[in-house]
């Protein structure tokens, strides 16, 4: 799509993975003003520049909601728990709630009618040792997006796009979820938009007889995009493997001098922090107190001492001196 060069400069892309590794609308916020100001000004990036302002709005005026509605109840609102907040959303009737049901002990009203849910509802999947909170949603179709639903799935910091393999409609499906969330700017299956939310798009009742006809037509018909396919009558492990990948997160343990780590309750970071980001969310005031840091795990042997800007990888135990 994207014919003009962008020589985006690595002011630019340092924002990017500011925004990328920002957990909180603040940062989230604070990286967008910094991508705004770092982009170069020419042809080639109106079009990202057009998608930064408009999310930039976008948050500015949900911080404004909020703060409006302090004290009103918004249903819409999802607060987030656990390592990450995954939203499910999609047509009518494919299983959504099934899947939320199934994974999480979320009281999801499941039917074999269309329009059963009618508001968001979340529940907390386990996985090894964290907590993955899984929202269950109202669902939209071709012509209707509830209201509040956008601001939902915004929130979120990922998708599972659930179109349901049984029935002759799974490639209306398919096409109506992707092109209403693509226009939303809410995914982009080109993977150009920075901006937009990691997804994946699940086939569900995979289990049932006409799916697995169904799948290979659909991705006969549009061998671009990955169908992942789900049912919950068959072992959903693999799938929350593929949601824990899909929020880009890693497990670190802390680790007191001369004691054993703590590996009841990990600290959650994005892929790509380093040790100082850990020490910033242990204690804002901590990167700049901490002098050592000895990782277990990654480094090239127990205990070995790291520089600052140390990558860490999931699973590493680390101890801040
Ligand atoms: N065989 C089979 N049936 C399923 C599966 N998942 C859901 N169903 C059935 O499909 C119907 C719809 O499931 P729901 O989970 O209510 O679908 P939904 O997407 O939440 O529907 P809305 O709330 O209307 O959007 C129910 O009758 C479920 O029992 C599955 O994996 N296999
Ligand atoms: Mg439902």
């Amino acid at each position: 799509m994207s014919i003009l060069p962008a020589n985006l400069t690595p002011q630019y892309y340092a924002a990017e993975e500011k925004y990328k590794k920002a957990t909180t609308q603040e940062d989230k916020m604070a990286a967008l003003q910094e991508m705004m100001a770092t982009i170069p000004k020419h042809k080639g990036t109106e079009k990202l520049q057009a998608s930064i302002k408009k999310r930039l709005a976008q948050m500015r005026e949900e911080s404004q909601q909020k703060k409006k509605q302090k004290g009103s109840y918004n249903p819409f609102y999802v607060k987030k728990e656990g390592a990450g907040q995954v939203v499910l959303t999609g047509c009518p009737n494919t299983g959504k709630s099934a899947l939320v049901g199934t994974l999480t002990r979320a009281k999801v009203k499941v039917a074999d009618f269309p329009f059963t849910t009618s508001l968001p509802e979340a529940g907390m999947m386990r996985y090894e040792d964290i907590w993955i909170q899984l929202v269950d949603t109202p669902p939209f179709t071709s012509d209707n997006i509830p209201t509040g639903l956008t601001g939902t799935l915004r929130q979120a910091d990922a998708l599972l796009l659930v179109i349901d393999l049984s029935t002759d409609d799974c490639l209306e499906q398919l096409e109506t979820t992707l092109e209403l969330l693509t226009e939303k700017e809410l995914i982009d299956p080109s993977g150009e938009n920075p901006i937009a939310l990691p997804y994946l798009l699940l086939g569900a009742k995979a289990d049932l007889e006409n799916s697995a006809d169904n799948l290979a037509l659909l991705q006969e018909l549009r061998p671009e995009v990955e169908i992942i396919p789900v049912s919950i009558c068959h072992d959903l492990t693999s799938l929350q493997q593929k949601i824990f990948s899909l929020l880009n997160i890693i497990r670190i343990y802390g680790k007191a001098p001369g004691q054993k780590p703590d590996l009841e309750r990990p600290f959650i970071l994005k892929a790509g922090s380093t040790v100082v980001d850990l020490a910033y969310l242990i204690h804002r005031d901590l990167p700049q107190q901490f002098k050592t840091a000895l990782v277990w795990g990654s480094a090239r042997f127990d205990g070995q001492a790291v520089p600052r800007d140390y990558v860490l990888q999931d699973k590493d135990i680390v101890e801040l001196n």
